[in-house]
């Protein structure tokens, strides 16, 4: 069904895509390619949030050339109106003949409809052209408009036996400046960053994107987990010129704490507790509904156990440095333990990438283990 040509011009849609996705989250990152006779006449890639869509972008370069041309896009066209007309509607009225698809848009005000509605007005649509590698290029727009919650990527870094730190609790710096850069740039594609009361507290961190070259239109939502509310509102986490903060805690958190926050300008989400801490669902939850697609979770240890143990750690980002920290150092995860290796979770290496000395390794959950509700 699918020819080589047609798996050329569906590489260059998904290489549109990847330019937008910093851009256009709560909304997908698409990109589309329009041919005539062998040429490409439009590219396009969606826009910032209530701009236009990818398809639009490219029969505007196309103009009248995209009359009987194929669209290749990464994503169903959209059927509904929302900040934006219904691109299937765009692409019928250029006069577009063939639309190539590679995965249905999960949105339940698209969901099989663009298809349908292509197919009705007389376009062959085929569908299903490199849906694999669009999944996984969309895997956090996938996950959160599918499950409801967002996507957690857990980012930590540890030294070459897996330790977080030294005997003497020193951790600065396992990895070098480009495994760091590389970190800033997971912080660019999220739309929060999140630490623990622990993470907080010992490294004042200030959770903005601030080297490498990526840099998102908004900085993503700085989130603090502090259920017994022991992290003061102040420094760099809770100045507002820099970028939001959205604290949860629990009942055990005293009015003072949350009246702190609030006063330095932070939102407090008072949510229940689970396993210790707060519940990770609700939190994964009110993140999805205030639009953030992706939250990279920064640690600490106990953080990442607490991901890890309930079953809503989506993705693992781990840098390896170079060093030997020995059986004295800190532990990656914490608050964890396996009994055997029947009981290990597993996980699979989806990606690998060197970095001057260090590396950075991708996994994901090997067996889609249901969270546990
Ligand atoms: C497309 N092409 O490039 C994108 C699509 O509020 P709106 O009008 O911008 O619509 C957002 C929804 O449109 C989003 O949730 C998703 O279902 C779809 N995104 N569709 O045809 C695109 N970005
Ligand atoms: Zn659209």
């Amino acid at each position: 069904m699918f020819s080589d040509v047609d798996g050329e011009h569906m590489e260059a849609a998904l290489a549109l895509a990847e330019l937008a996705r910093l851009i256009a989250p709560p909304n997908p990152w698409v990109g589309c390619v329009l041919v005539r006779d062998g040429q490409v006449v439009g590219e396009g890639h969606t826009l910032e949030p209530g701009s236009a869509h990818a398809e639009v972008n490219a029969l505007a370069a196309a103009g009248a050339a995209a009359r009987g041309a194929t669209a290749y896009t990464t994503l169903e066209p959209c059927s509904h109106h929302g900040r934006t007309p219904p691109c299937v509607d765009a692409l019928v009225g250029a006069g577009v003949s063939r639309v190539v698809t590679a995965i249905f848009d999960p949105d339940p005000r698209v969901s099989g409809n663009g298809v349908a509605r292509l197919r009705d007005a007389g376009v062959a649509v085929e569908h299903g052209l490199m849906a694999q590698e669009v999944r996984r290029q969309l895997r956090p727009y996938l996950h959160q408009r599918s499950t409801g919650r967002a996507f957690a990527l857990l980012k930590a870094a540890a030294s070459l036996d897996g330790r977080t730190a030294a005997a003497d609790g020193t951790s600065r710096w396992i990895t070098g400046p480009d495994a760091r850069r590389d970190a800033h740039r997971l912080r660019a594609e999220s739309g929060a960053v999140l630490v623990g009361a622990g993470t907080a507290l010992a490294d004042r961190p200030s959770l903005t994107v601030r080297h490498g070259q990526a840099r998102p239109p908004r900085p993503p939502l700085r989130v603090l987990l502090d259920s017994s509310g022991r992290v003061p509102a102040s420094g760099a986490l809770f100045d507002r010129s820099l970028a939001p903060t959205l604290v949860f805690t629990s009942a055990r958190s005293s009015a003072t704490a949350r009246h702190a926050w609030e006063a330095a300008g932070a939102e407090v989400f008072v949510a229940p507790e689970r396993d210790a801490g707060v519940d990770l669902a609700v939190v994964l939850r009110a993140l999805a509904e205030r639009g953030v697609l992706q939250v990279l979770v920064e640690g600490g240890a106990f953080v990442h156990g607490s991901f890890l143990r309930s079953g809503y750690a989506d993705g693992l980002a781990l840098y390896v440095g170079n060093a030997v920290l020995g059986a004295s150092g800190a532990p990656l995860f914490a608050g964890f333990e396996v009994a055997g290796m029947d009981r290990a979770p597993r996980w699979r290496v989806s990606g690998a990438e060197r970095m001057h000395d260090d590396g950075r390794v991708d996994s994901e959950p090997a067996a889609a283990a249901p969270p546990r509700e």
